[in-house]
């Protein structure tokens, strides 16, 4: 119990590597520190990973035991038999009745585990589910879609090696996003030779750094963006022959730019004319700009025509596929691809009608797709590893949402705002308890992957996700020993004989989509210490082989089939986790589609030609605009439910600018009651001039109420989501507007 295990970090996308040594009582960390050996951190971590324990640990609200929800709305615990047998009956009482696509899932991983979602299509596949959804789709399906129209394939900044960082509602310094991030941007920082471009209305920890901070007026990224590549244009900023030679639809753009009326576009934002035209001369001169946008600009007005916007600027300056610009990354999952259909075009929710994107029907709209009379409404949720009535805008109408339908099944360690509602609580093991790994793998020119290994064990009564989804589909009777049997004696000749004979599988269109669990019932059971989980990995180690040769190989894993096993091996013992692939940066025009960026998207280009010149501002309803849901230095979603675990703002301040608490005669710590359109709530005020008047900042993850068993509960600050409404919304894509909710402060209790 002494040595100390290697693991990670679970709290955002970056999953630093860490190391945790435990306590005599083998359950306890008691000590944590980066790891040197991950590849892609290399011993970085922020404060947050350092209470981890508390995660593992802490007063959480753990649950150990399958639970039914009683008549009156108790729960009660039940052996994982009749749970396994119940909750597939009731399900597939649902499908009989109502057809499987009326059961939608949520969810298939956080920040931190993404394995045992991985398992959730042979879930979905059985009980004839079609319609799905996850966090992604209220903030990144609209960037998803931009990328898809424009390039085929996602893109992300190489900021590290960039000579202009542009952050366009962004705060690396407190919520990462790349690894490292807080030693690059002060290197950044600290290097002449080097700037960095802030568009925050916010001066924050990253604007702090800035050598240009647009502090912008909340909402107008839209008119400041659209500014910037316009002055790109008028003066002869734009790189023509890369253009020409790389791009399509130069034509269709430059009258719109050429039309934008600068000086007003600027005054609309409130930025001064003479800071926006030297920040984009600044940028337009680097040989390299790495642009990161977020939840700033995705969850706010005209969120997808901002995305769009934002690529014209490092489109129009050439700013692809060298050192320290965009570059297509490779991975094992498909995060971020989306076909690009045309609005209107694709796929929809079966409802609302509203567009999916990656897959994902809008989070927004899922409470349109219950509370209806429409036939085709959803009957049931099954929700794996997410917090929805926490995390969905209009909590209070998705808790309506939640409670209208037949059966809800929640899979999640702890007893979440979710999971008080649903009909069957299944408990995982903490991510610290069993073979976990996310497919946020999007770093470049060496990718990485981690499969962390269970770092102490789990306690009985919990079962590990893929399990979970194996029992279900054997269950549902789609699949049986008869099945696992054949593909059991080709492994028991090699690996070389198991891959011939899952070709078959693959080949089958109904059993490909069982194929997760065909892999962990056979392959799985053969894999060392406990790591059946991993099997799901044999298939996307093969996968990402076949799409991308050349970069395992460069990586040191050899080519054809021999590299898919190789690459599995390292995987599956890399306990620090491993490189997975190399690339030169000139790879990326390879992943583009047909090598060519389009940069008309006609519908969007349409929106930007007909800004309206004048936005109507705060009115005497709402004389403030709420950003709702800001990270901080304490705050990691709801990932943790113990609220020991800050060391500071433990009830989460709602920040105010000093002018504004001055007029209201505020000081800190006083207690302000905000209302919106659709909620209020009574909270704390921190004065400080990082804000802008008018503005106001509340953090996200807060409002958790933690019972344990006997009921008695604590909520801790207030919970974002009791603010916002569900149709404030995208028109494209349908993301929620959380950073720009109209509000106001009118009862100052004393
Ligand atoms: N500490 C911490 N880190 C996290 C997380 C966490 O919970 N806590 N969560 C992780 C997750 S899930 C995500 S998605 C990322 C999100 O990471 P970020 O997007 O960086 O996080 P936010 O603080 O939500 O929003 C970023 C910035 O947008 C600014 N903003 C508000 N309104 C506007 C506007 O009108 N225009 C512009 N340009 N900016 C505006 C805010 O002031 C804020 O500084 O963070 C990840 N990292
Ligand atoms: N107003 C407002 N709302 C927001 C945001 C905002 O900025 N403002 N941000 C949005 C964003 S960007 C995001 S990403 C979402 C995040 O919201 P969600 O996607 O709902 O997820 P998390 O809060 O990250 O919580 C993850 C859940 O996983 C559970 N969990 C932890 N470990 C395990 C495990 O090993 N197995 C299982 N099965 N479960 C586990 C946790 O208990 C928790 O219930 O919130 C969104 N909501
Ligand atoms: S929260 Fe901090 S330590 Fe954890 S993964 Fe993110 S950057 Fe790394
Ligand atoms: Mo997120």
């Amino acid at each position: 119990m002494t040595e100390w295990r290697p693991t990670a970090c679970i709290l955002c996308e970056c999953n630093c590597g860490i190391q945790v040594l435990l306590g005599p009582d083998g359950r306890s960390f008691e000590k944590i520190r980066g790891d040197k050996l991950h590849p892609a951190s290399e011993g970085y971590t922020c404060n947050k990973a350092l209470q981890l324990d508390r995660y593992q640990n802490g007063h959480t609200g753990r649950v150990t035991a399958p639970l039914r929800r009683r008549a009156d709305g108790s729960f009660e615990e039940i052996d994982w038999d009749t749970a396994i047998s119940e909750v597939s009956a009731r399900l597939l009482e649902v499908e009989h009745h109502f057809g499987g696509e009326s059961i939608f899932y949520y969810g298939g991983g956080g920040q931190g585990n993404h394995l045992g979602g991985a398992y959730a299509p042979a879930t979905m596949a059985a009980f004839g589910m079609k319609y799905r959804s996850s966090a992604l789709a209220q903030e990144k399906t609209g960037d998803f879609w931009v990328g898809a129209r424009m390039t085929g394939y996602p893109m992300r900044a190489d900021v590290e090696h960039a000579e202009v960082a542009f952050f366009i509602g962004k705060n690396p310094y407190q919520s990462h996003g790349f690894p490292r991030a807080r030693t690059v941007l002060k290197e950044i920082a600290k290097d002449p030779a080097r700037s960095m471009i802030v568009l925050d209305p916010v001066r924050t920890e990253t604007a702090e750094l800035a050598d240009f901070h647009l502090q912008l007026r909340p909402g107008t990224d839209v008119y400041l963006l659209t500014a910037m590549a316009a002055i790109l244009v008028r003066d002869n900023l734009i790189d023509e022959g890369w253009l020409a030679e790389h791009t399509s639809g130069l034509d269709a753009v430059l009258p719109v730019l050429r039309a934008v009326p600068i000086e007003k576009y600027c005054a609309i934002a409130d930025v001064d004319l003479n800071l926006v035209t030297a920040a984009t001369h600044r940028l337009a001169r680097a040989n390299s700009v790495a642009a990161l946008e977020d939840l700033g600009v995705q969850m706010n007005r005209y969120s997808t025509v901002v995305s769009y916007v934002e690529k014209l600027v490092w489109l129009l300056t050439g700013n692809v596929g060298k050192p320290g610009t965009q570059y297509a990354f490779t991975g094992l999952a498909n995060i971020g691809h989306d076909r690009g259909h045309p609005a209107g075009e694709g796929p929809k929710s079966p409802v609302a009608g509203a567009q999916i994107v990656s897959g994902l029907v809008p989070c927004n709209v899922i409470s349109e797709e219950i509370l209806t009379d429409h036939p085709a409404r959803h009957r049931a949720m099954f929700i794996e590893s997410a917090n929805p009535a926490h995390s969905l805008a209009d909590s209070a109408r998705m808790r309506e949402a939640l409670e209208a339908l037949e059966l809800v099944v929640v899979v999640d360690v702890a007893m979440t705002e979710t999971a008080r509602l649903a009909d069957y609580v299944l408990p995982a093991p903490t991510q610290f308890e069993k073979y976990e790994a996310t497919f946020f793998n999007f770093d470049f020119p060496r990718n990485i992957f981690h499969l962390r290994h269970p770092v102490l064990p789990a306690p009985e009564g919990v079962l590990p996700e893929p399990e979970i989804h194996a029992r279900l589909v054997e269950a549902a009777g789609v699949l049986t020993e008869a099945d696992y049997a054949p593909l059991r004696a080709a492994l028991a000749q090699g690996r070389e004989a198991f891959a011939m004979a899952f070709l078959g599988v693959l080949g089958d269109p109904v059993r490909s989509k069982l194929a997760p669990v065909l892999l962990y019932r056979t392959l799985g059971e053969t894999l060392p210490d406990g790591a059946a989980s991993a099997a799901v990995l044999w298939g996307a180690a093969y996968n990402m082989v076949r799409k991308f040769p050349a970069s395992v190989e460069r990586a040191g894993y050899g080519t054809g089939l021999e590299a898919g096993e190789r690459l599995f091996e390292a995987i599956l013992h890399g306990e620090h986790g491993i490189v997975i692939s190399e690339d030169d940066y000139a790879e990326t025009w390879n992943r583009v589609r047909d090598k060519v960026i389009r940069l008309e998207i006609p519908e969007l280009l349409e929106v930007v030609s007909t800004l309206p010149e004048a936005v109507e501002d705060e009115t005497a309803d709402w004389p403030f605009i709420l950003s709702a849901g800001e990270r901080r230095a304490f705050t990691a979603n709801t990932i943790f439910r113990d609220p020991a675990w800050r060391k500071r703002d433990a009830t989460g301040t709602l920040r105010i600018s000093t002018s504004d608490a001055e007029r209201l005669g505020l000081t800190t710590g006083d207690l302000v009651q905000i209302t919106t359109r659709r909620g209020t709530a009574q909270v704390p005020v921190e004065p400080t001039d990082r804000m802008r008047p008018g503005h106001l900042s509340l953090p996200n993850g807060f409002g958790l109420s933690v019972a344990d068993n006997d009921g008695v509960s604590i909520t801790t600050g207030t919970a974002p989501n009791e603010l916002t409404s569900f149709d404030a919304r995208d028109e494209w894509v349908g993301t929620p507007w959380h950073k720009y909710v109209p509000a106001r402060l009118d009862t100052v209790i004393v």
